[in-house]
């Protein structure tokens, strides 16, 4: 668990960056700048608030969310590595990979203008290696402004340092990293019946609803209907949450990410869930960044490679 004080000897901003043990035992960042305020904990690198200037909060977090080592939050923006829902390889492990439930480190800490930078790390542990992963690194970067940059790099390191961990035989003889990730974003709406999305016309997508049927949106805008839950596969497209009832649009621009998770778990399931109020459902929807199913990923010894969202807010007049 990462020590409060030494993040405040080493990173802390006076009137920009703070840190705080919360009263579950977890560490939380809090930003404020003038051009946006945000929260961050250490906890899956979980960012859970981004209120851009003048604006509401961007980003929905449940209010019966837990703060929990080892649990994951709901809301926010989950990061997910190396693998997206069920782990798939036949070996057990939790539900969207161990990342958004591990410990992670902040390595850096600066403002630039009206934006601060936020870098975060992790690197295999106890529990990645007891899950078969020990020759991956993570980089996480955060740009906090008026816009938010989420920026993930996953990078092989088997075959380096070999001599070091030669007992470990993927490390020595440099394995390949096969993985999924995804920045499950949970953005904040004032009413989802009355949202639609567009960007996404003619994508094929899987139809977790309707037994992964593999479909095609038709073109124009998606709007939301029921309870929806569709990895788009093969898009760059930047997508538009156009938040009617909220007066805005929330624009989610990409790169380096192949595929477009839309989900909303709609009043039923949403009732089933012991972290949601009855009717979040309204007041989220996620639009995920990711490279996941036949868009996953395989990275060479030494290899790396990055995944970008960036996310503006526009008033609709
Ligand atoms: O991204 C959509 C999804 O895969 C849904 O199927 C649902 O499982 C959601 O993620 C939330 O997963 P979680 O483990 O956070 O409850």
């Amino acid at each position: 668990m990462a020590d409060v004080a030494e993040l405040k000897e080493k990173f802390a901003i006076p009137g920009v960056l703070a840190f705080e043990k919360t009263a579950s035992g977890l560490v939380a960042a809090r930003v404020t700048t003038p051009a946006a305020e945000a929260t961050i904990y250490l906890h899956g690198a979980h960012l859970t608030h981004w209120k851009p200037a003048g604006e509401a909060p961007a980003i929905f977090v449940s209010q019966r969310a837990e703060f929990v080592a080892g649990k994951p939050i709901r809301g926010g923006v989950p990061v997910i590595f190396p693998w997206f829902g069920e782990r798939h390889d036949g070996k057990s492990g939790p539900m969207h990979g161990f990342a958004r439930i591990s410990e992670w480190e902040l390595a850096f800490a600066a403002m630039t203008g009206d934006e601060l930078h936020l870098a975060f790390t992790l690197a295999p542990d106890d529990q990645s290696r007891a899950l078969g992963f020990d020759h991956f690194r993570l980089s996480y970067r955060v740009t906090i402004g008026r816009t938010l940059t989420l920026q993930l790099t996953v990078a092989n390191d088997s075959g380096s340092g070999g001599a070091r961990e030669a007992s470990i035989e993927t490390k020595a003889m440099g394995a390949p990293l096969v993985f999924e990730e995804a920045l499950h974003t949970y953005y904040a709406v004032a009413d989802a019946q009355k949202v639609s999305i567009d960007g996404l016309g003619g994508t094929t997508y899987l139809d977790k609803v309707d037994g992964m049927k593999r479909k095609v949106q038709p073109a124009g805008m998606l709007k939301l209907e029921g309870r929806t839950d569709r990895p788009y596969l093969n898009t760059e497209a930047t997508c538009v949450l156009h938040d009617e009832a909220g007066g805005r649009r929330i624009v989610v621009a990409k790169k380096g990410s192949a595929t477009t998770v839309v989900w909303n778990p709609w009043k039923e399931l949403t009732a089933t869930m012991a972290d949601m109020e009855p009717d979040s459902w309204l007041h989220m929807t996620c639009i995920e960044t990711a490279n996941v199913g036949e868009d996953s990923l395989t990275l060479a010894p030494g290899e790396h490679h990055s995944m970008r969202a960036h996310i503006s807010i526009e008033k609709i007049a």
